[in-house]
């Protein structure tokens, strides 16, 4: 049968929400601290997605200097009514408080508005155009300070983008003090069918569901909840923590849900939560969550308006029968996925994987970072970090900024998106003094990662050291002199662990200094809502100085088996 790769959006892509217009649809996620806020991609057959831009894709929207990387922009929802987009998201700071808000657009590639701040108490915000377009805003709160949470709703009036009238309390959930958040509603045959997430964002998470015969309630408990979860699937499950569903129609008339979900290996994961497709049915009590399996899949049968698009492009889906001419089309190790599509696809005959000793020319996968994928910390990096003129280089002058800081750290860095994976990049730098570093990062958050970074030590010596930085201490793990500010630097990932590399220029070896244990990059170690980013930086800690790195290029590429 026809099938297609689960997730297909593979990498940090959490609370996916999704709608339809004609034969496109369009999904957005969170992206937390991270700078442009909110990716928008869209699809033809919900398995291929193409970022098409970032909803707050400009500076000095919303403030995120001195945010955790976990806080920030959460948990959006995207709908489109009667010839205009709307997107629906909170800023959320510190936990302690939060700001819903809206903006719009005509076109999904942008420009899209300003934020448009609503009086909405909570997180998750969500919109229901109700058949007599009136718009309903639904959200959760308390659950920001702790359970028991519960769903309420406002109008929205579209003209002024205001909530008006009463609010009405819809739901505390199928088990009350369950963590009820991220609602959604649909009509269905006259009846309002409310989902949401319960049981927290980790392993209990779970998608539930009530349902009313008037909008505003009151709604009943679907006694079949969780309607989806993964929680009783014990470790050999691939896929945990399932939860937070968008549901979506196709133009033939099937339904499909998105929902997070990430992949552990021996019970934690570096990737954070992805968005997998799941199919879905409707009876008359409600959506029925992959109907043939219960339960999501890494390998799953695809869409019917895909496997009918003959003019496909070649992308993750494949048939599980064995090649046909459409497998043949697909370039050997050729990757698909998402927003990196084209910038580090390993072009077909690529043999390499990982470090090897290949000379320092530009390789083929190289980025561009100009890219879609690549983002900055809590806002632009400015003039700090700027792209060479064909984009496959970076010039970063030294921040004050240590990545450990909660401003904006002359960093740029793109998400880990397979276990298996390899990230090289040729750099050069001359440190003035040992405070002053430059290099790759291996970032969960600000207080957890690790550095692999040229700078010099209290003799004047060039030397690339390894970093790890946890619970707001740094510790060095190794360093090795090199004899030119200019080097090869390399990080390869797999199952076990990270291994840092570093290659002096006029050297023909590599040398390894260390692997770090792959659990220590988890998102259940690192605490918080993220997965891994791979990043280029460039710090004074404390003092900008004058000095610059020059990054020629960087490199990206997955383990052809995980994109097959
Ligand atoms: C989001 C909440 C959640 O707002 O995590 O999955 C929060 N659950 O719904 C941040 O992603």
């Amino acid at each position: 049968m026809p099938a297609f790769r689960n997730p297909v959006l593979p990498g940090c892509y959490p609370d996916a929400s999704i709608c339809r217009v004609g034969e496109d649809f369009y999904l957005v996620t969170s992206s937390f601290a991270y700078f442009p806020g909110l990716p928008l991609f869209h699809s033809r057959d919900l398995v291929r997605w193409r970022q098409l831009t970032h909803v707050l894709d400009r500076p000095g929207l919303l403030p995120l200097e001195g945010l955790d990387v976990s806080d920030g922009i959460w948990a959006p929802t995207i709908r489109h009514h009667d010839g205009t987009f709307y997107v629906v998201s909170t800023l959320a700071v510190n936990r302690q408080g939060s700001l819903t808000f809206v903006v719009t657009a005509s076109d999904p590639a942008g420009p899209w508005s300003d934020p448009v701040p609503l009086e909405a108490e909570g997180i998750d915000p969500s919109l229901f155009f109700d058949d007599d377009g009136r718009c309903w805003l639904t959200a959760c709160r308390d659950a920001v300070q702790g359970g028991p949470g519960e769903l309420w709703m406002r109008e929205l009036d579209l003209d002024r983008l205001k909530l008006v009238g009463p609010t009405h309390v819809l739901w505390q959930g199928a088990v009350r003090g369950a963590w009820v958040e991220a609602p959604h509603l649909y009509k269905r045959n006259g009846v309002y069918h409310l989902i949401a997430a319960e049981g927290g964002t980790e392993s209990n998470h779970s998608v539930t569901a009530a349902r009313s015969d008037t909008v505003t309630g009151p709604y009943v408990t679907d006694p079949r909840s969780p309607l989806l979860t993964h929680r009783h699937r014990g470790p050999g499950e691939p896929i945990h923590n399932v939860g937070h569903a968008d549901l979506v129609d196709t133009p033939v008339g099937e339904w499909w849900a998105v929902t997070l979900g990430v992949r552990p290996i021996a019970g934690t994961h570096t990737l954070g939560r992805e968005v997998f497709l799941v199919p879905v049915t409707w009876t008359a009590h409600g959506p029925v969550f992959a109907p043939e399996s219960g339960a999501v899949r890494l390998s799953e049968r695809l869409p019917s308006i895909a496997s009918a698009r003959p003019d496909a492009e070649p992308g993750q889906a494949h048939d599980e029968s064995g090649p046909s001419d459409g497998d043949t089309a697909v370039p050997a190790g050729r990757a698909l996925f998402g927003p990196s599509e084209g910038d580090t696809a390993v072009p077909a005959g690529r043999a390499h994987f990982g470090p090897s000793d290949g000379d320092a020319a530009v390789p083929a996968g190289r980025a561009h970072f100009g890219g879609l994928e690549w983002n900055s910390l809590r806002g632009p990096v400015g003039d700090r970090v700027r792209p060479t003129a064909d984009g496959s280089g970076l010039d970063l002058d030294l921040a004050p900024e240590a990545l450990s800081s909660t401003g904006v750290p002359a960093f740029l860095g793109r998400r880990q998106q397979h276990v298996r994976f390899g990230a090289r990049t040729r750099i050069g730098f001359a440190a003035a003094r040992p405070s002053e570093e430059a290099g790759l990062a291996v970032f969960q958050h600000q207080d957890h990662h690790a550095t692999l970074a040229l700078t010099v030590d209290g003799e004047g010596q060039a030397q690339a050291v390894l970093t790890v930085r946890e619970a707001g201490t740094s510790t060095r793990r190794a360093s090795v002199p090199v004899s030119t500010g200019e080097v090869l630097l390399a990080v390869d990932g797999d199952e076990a662990g990270y291994t840092f590399r570093v290659r002096d220029l006029t050297a023909a070896q590599w040398i390894s200094l260390a692997t770090i244990e792959r659990s220590f990059f988890s998102t259940e170690r690192a605490g918080g809502f993220v997965g891994v980013y791979l990043g280029l930086y460039a710090t004074g800690n404390g003092h900008a100085g004058d000095g610059r790195a020059r990054v020629h290029w960087f490199e990206y590429q997955p383990d052809p088996a995980e994109t097959a």
